[in-house]
């Protein structure tokens, strides 16, 4: 597992346009929010493919005491944002985007400040058509806000291709 986490970690801060052919959902452009200290709470984003279609039904992390699936939306004029119990329903083979302002992986109860160029271990848990749970462990680089390239269709140019020219943040 270990071994799986790290080669995860370094294709997201590498090339991460390059699919990971190898499990049932893509992940793209993972990130989340530094926090400053004393602050309970942020998200982490990202492009989320499943090929044959599945649900993005929970999250966890050893930085957070709760880790949920949230959406974010209007109500009567105030943004609100709320767990999404039934899970994110992902298409089969569409893109859906977690980004500031819409869905998100909410970490609540963090045990420490999320520092900025650093790393944090989140894993996702999906649910395929048939209900099977299964989980993926991914390392997503901590940033201040989305980095520079990031939210754009990922077939947009060529020059996308050194989008991620910074140094891999995974640690064995
Ligand atoms: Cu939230």
């Amino acid at each position: 597992m270990k071994l799986k986490t790290l080669i995860t970690a370094v294709a997201l801060a590498t090339t991460t346009l390059c699919a990971l052919a190898h499990d049932a959902v893509e992940v793209q452009n993972a990130w989340a929010r530094a926090t400053v200290k004393g602050q309970m709470a942020t998200g982490a984003f990202m492009t989320l493919t499943a090929k044959d279609g599945a649900k993005l039904v929970g999250a966890s992390s050893p930085v957070a005491g709760v880790s949920q699936v949230h959406e974010m939306k209007m109500d009567g004029g105030v943004m609100k944002m709320a767990e999404l119990k039934g899970g994110l329903e992902l298409p089969a083979g569409k893109a859906v985007e977690l980004k500031p302002g819409g869905y998100h992986v909410m970490l609540m109860d963090l045990k420490e400040p999320l520092m900025k160029d650093s790393s944090v271990p989140v894993t996702l848990i999906f649910k395929d058509a048939k209900g099977v749970e299964s989980k993926q462990e991914l390392k997503m680089p901590v940033a201040m806000s989305a980095p520079a390239g990031m939210g754009k269709p990922a077939a947009m140019d060529h020059s996308m291709h050194n989008m991620h020219g910074d140094k891999p943040a995974a640690k064995p």
